[in-house]
This record gives structure tokens, C-alpha cells and sequence, in this order.
């Protein structure tokens, strides 16, 4: 279907017939693409094999029948073609004319459009999805306020970052403080991906929004994923459990270790519960898997931090929002300059929390592999930085 939308883009020639005929109130059907495949269903009609221009396609569709393009919509191979594809292919469509456009999308592999003259809509049809076509006019109206809506979260995703940040080296984040960010993130992968759907149909008119697009998303991605894997609670195993791991001896765990409430309440919690929806995007108790979960929560849903804290596992005491939660460390880490990723995760993987990461010695973190002096030193400056950074912000 993208393929398709992209030949029917504002600006291209084949756009531009149909926009014609549009203007001289006709209908049209046009199949794109004259393999043999095609021809098998073809009868009547003439052969032109002329230069596609946006003029012969309007003068063209002045007839009855089908107008048949090459595949690269290029030449105009047929006009006033009868189309008879097989009467048993379903259709849902009523007039002709639209019942014959998605039998034949239906069972040839070629976009096939309609231009309905009782409606004045464009029609693109693709096996078996269809897609109608948007004035260019409406669609930059739409992507525009889009964008404005986007501008808005990622503003509110950039604040809560931060905030995050300062939190974290202070060690006084709460469940509500990652959901801020675990927010507006979602949100921005929601608008954007309905941008992307408007830019595909807008072609190359749709260029200057494509910059402002990855401009205000750019780095979000990460940081979600970041901030999950630094928050998410892990499943623990059965193994686990039997050897007497507790939460001291969990690496990372995005719970803190110490609150005798918590030590309390995970004694009595039963290990692994599936809770059968987290299959899609990795098994549970990853971090895509809860970015899945993320993912599918419903607005409402997704706007109610609770629902954020179950994404990642988080058991809450009576839906405290205030429960204390340390970081792993993976997105302060991620932070640092020049620094490769490989390394920065094996540090969080080494030592059980960011808490224990900034209190480690320039020695400490040279036990990691592939940590030297210069690396080390690397991590105690990066994150002195953001102390200080927050100190005197
Ligand atoms: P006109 O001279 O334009 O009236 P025509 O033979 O050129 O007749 P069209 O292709 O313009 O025919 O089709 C006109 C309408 O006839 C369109 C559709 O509502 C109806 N029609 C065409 N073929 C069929 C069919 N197989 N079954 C039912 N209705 C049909
Ligand atoms: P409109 O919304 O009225 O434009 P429709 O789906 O109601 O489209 P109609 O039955 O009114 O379709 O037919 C309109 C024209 O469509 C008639 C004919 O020129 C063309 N047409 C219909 N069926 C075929 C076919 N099988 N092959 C080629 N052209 C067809
Ligand atoms: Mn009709």
C-alpha cells in the first residue's frame, strides 16, 4: 500500500489525473500495472501504449471501462477496457465500478483506483485494504496541528526527563516521576506514528514536515527504552527464589533494596505469574514486553500513572504513587560522552543500582571488563557532573 500511496502522492503525475477528473466531475477506474496476469482479465477496450501525461488520463476517463497504466504508472497501455475478474472474490463495495476495483486488488497483485463520480472520492485499493485519499490541502492541516500537539508532549517529555535526572542523582525518585516521562514518551510515538501515515500520503510536499518530525522525536526512542530498562521489575524465578535470592542480591531490580514494607510484601509474592497478555513483544517481564504493554494501553489508561507502574511490573502497596524506586543506571550512563553502550551496560550489570555505581572508586570500576583507568575516570566525572549540574541547578 505504501508503494501505491506513493504513486498517488500530491505532485505526481498520476495525482494529478485524477485530480482532473475530480474537477471535471467523471469517475475512473485504473488498474496499474498490464501484466499478463492483468490482460487475462481484460476484454474489450483498445490499445494505446502512450506516454502517461495527467491530460490523455482525464480525456481517457471521458470513456467507459477501465484505463490500464504500466506498474511504474509511466505509459498508458489500455483504455475502455472491461474488467472481469472472478464474481467469487468477495467485495463489500456496491456500484460497479467498486465492487470490479477491489475484486481485481483482491486477486492480482497491482494497486487498483477508483474515482467515483456520484462521490467525488478518490479510492486506492490494495489487496485487500483500501485507502481514500485526503485533499493535500486537508492533509497539511492535519499534519501541522499534529505537529503543534507534538511539540507540546515533547516539551512536557523534556521537562520530566530532566527531572528525572536530578531525582536520580539524588535518590529520590518515585513511581509518579517515572511515569512523567514514561508518558508524554508514549504519547510522542503516538502522534508521530499517525504523522508518518499523513507524510507517506503527502510524498515529497510532505519533505519540510519530515524534518520538524524527526526533530521532535529525536532521541525520545531511546529514552524510553532506557528508562524502562532502568525501572523494570524484573520477574524473579523459581531458582531464584529457592536459592534465597532477595531483592540485596537482585542486580539492578528497580525496587530499592532496603523498606521493611516492601521486604515484607515480597516475601509473600508467588513467582512469575504470567498474566497471558504479555506475548506480543518479547516474553513478560522484558523490557519489550512492557513497551508493548505501553503500547497498547488505551488513552485513558496509559494517562494513569498506575497503569505505567503495572507496564513495568511495579507491585504497588495500595497503589502508592510515592513508593521510592532506584534506577539501574542504564540512561545516565547512556549519558556519558564517547562512551560505548556495550561497556556503559555491562557497568549496570556489574554493580546493583546507580547508587552503587557513584560510590564505586575509579578501582571498583576497573573490575569491569573493558573498563581501564580512562574509562573509569570517564564514569566518576560524567556523573560528578550531574551532581554538580544539580547542586547548582
Ligand atoms: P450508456 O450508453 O452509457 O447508458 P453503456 O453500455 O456505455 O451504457 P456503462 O459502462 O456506461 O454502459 O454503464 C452504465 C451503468 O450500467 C453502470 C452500471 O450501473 C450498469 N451496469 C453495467 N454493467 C452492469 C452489470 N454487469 N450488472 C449490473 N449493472 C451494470
Ligand atoms: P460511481 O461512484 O457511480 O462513480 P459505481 O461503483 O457506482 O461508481 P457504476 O455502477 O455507477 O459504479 O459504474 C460506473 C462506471 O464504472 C461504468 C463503467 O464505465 C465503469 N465500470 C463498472 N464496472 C466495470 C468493469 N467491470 N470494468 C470496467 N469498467 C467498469
Ligand atoms: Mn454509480
Amino acid at each position: 500500500m505504501a508503494e501505491a500511496l506513493a504513486l498517488v502522492a500530491p505532485g505526481k503525475p498520476l495525482r494529478e489525473g485524477l485530480e482532473r477528473i475530480l474537477q471535471a466531475k467523471r469517475g475512473a477506474l485504473v488498474v496499474i500495472g498490464d501484466d499478463p496476469k492483468v490482460l487475462g482479465i481484460c476484454t474489450g477496450g483498445f490499445l494505446l501504449d502512450a506516454e502517461f501525461s495527467p491530460q490523455r488520463l482525464a480525456e481517457l476517463a471521458k470513456m467507459d471501462g477501465a484505463i490500464i497504466l504500466s506498474a511504474d504508472a509511466g505509459r498508458i497501455a489500455r483504455a475502455n477496457v472491461h474488467l472481469m475478474p472472478s464474481p467469487t472474490i468477495p467485495t463489500t463495495e456496491t456500484g460497479t465500478r467498486h465492487r470490479t476495483a477491489e475484486r481485481v486488488a483482491r486477486s492480482l497483485e497491482v494497486p487498483v483506483i477508483s474515482v467515483s463520480q456520484a462521490m467525488g472520492v478518490v479510492t486506492v485499493y490494495r489487496g485487500a485494504d483500501r485507502h481514500a485519499l485526503v485533499p493535500a490541502g486537508r492533509l497539511h492541516e492535519r499534519v501541522s496541528q499534529a505537529l503543534q500537539t507534538l511539540e507540546r508532549f515533547r516539551h512536557r517529555f523534556d521537562v520530566a526527563v530532566a527531572a528525572l535526572s536530578a531525582l536520580e542523582v539524588e535518590d529520590t525518585v518515585t513511581v509518579r516521576d517515572v511515569a512523567a516521562v514514561l508518558q508524554p514518551a508514549e504519547l510522542v510515538r503516538r502522534i508521530a506514528e499517525e504523522i508518518e501515515a499523513s507524510l507517506l500520503e503527502l510524498g515529497a510536499e510532505g519533505r519540510l514536515f519530515r524534518l520538524q518530525l524527526d526533530e521532535l522525536t529525536e532521541g525520545v526512542e531511546e529514552v524510553r527504552r532506557l528508562v524502562v530498562r532502568d525501572y523494570l521489575q524484573e520477574k524473579r524465578t523459581e531458582a531464584a527464589s529457592a536459592a534465597g535470592m532477595d531483592g540485596h542480591e537482585q542486580v539492578g531490580g528497580g525496587r530499592r533494596p532496603e523498606g521493611p514494607r516492601e521486604a515484607r510484601r515480597r516475601a509473600g509474592r508467588g513467582a512469575g505469574q504470567d498474566d497471558g497478555r504479555g506475548s506480543v513483544g518479547g516474553p513478560p517481564g522484558t523490557p519489550e514486553a512492557s513497551l508493548a504493554k505501553l503500547e497498547r494501553l488505551g488513552l485513558d489508561e496509559l494517562l494513569d500513572p498506575r497503569a505505567v507502574a503495572e507496564a513495568l511490573g511495579l507491585e504497588l502497596d495500595h497503589g502508592d504513587l510515592d513508593a521510592s524506586l532506584e534506577p539501574r543506571g542504564y540512561r545516565l550512563l547512556h549519558r556519558l560522552p564517547r562512551f560505548p553502550e556495550p561497556i556503559a551496560d555491562r557497568i549496570v550489570e556489574h554493580f546493583a543500582g546507580l547508587q552503587r555505581i557513584m560510590r564505586a572508586s575509579v578501582e571498583e570500576l576497573e573490575e569491569v571488563g573493558g573498563v581501564g583507568q580512562a574509562r573509569a575516570k570517564t564514569v566518576k566525572d560524567g556523573l560528578a557532573r550531574l551532581v554538580e549540574a544539580n547542586i547548582l541547578g
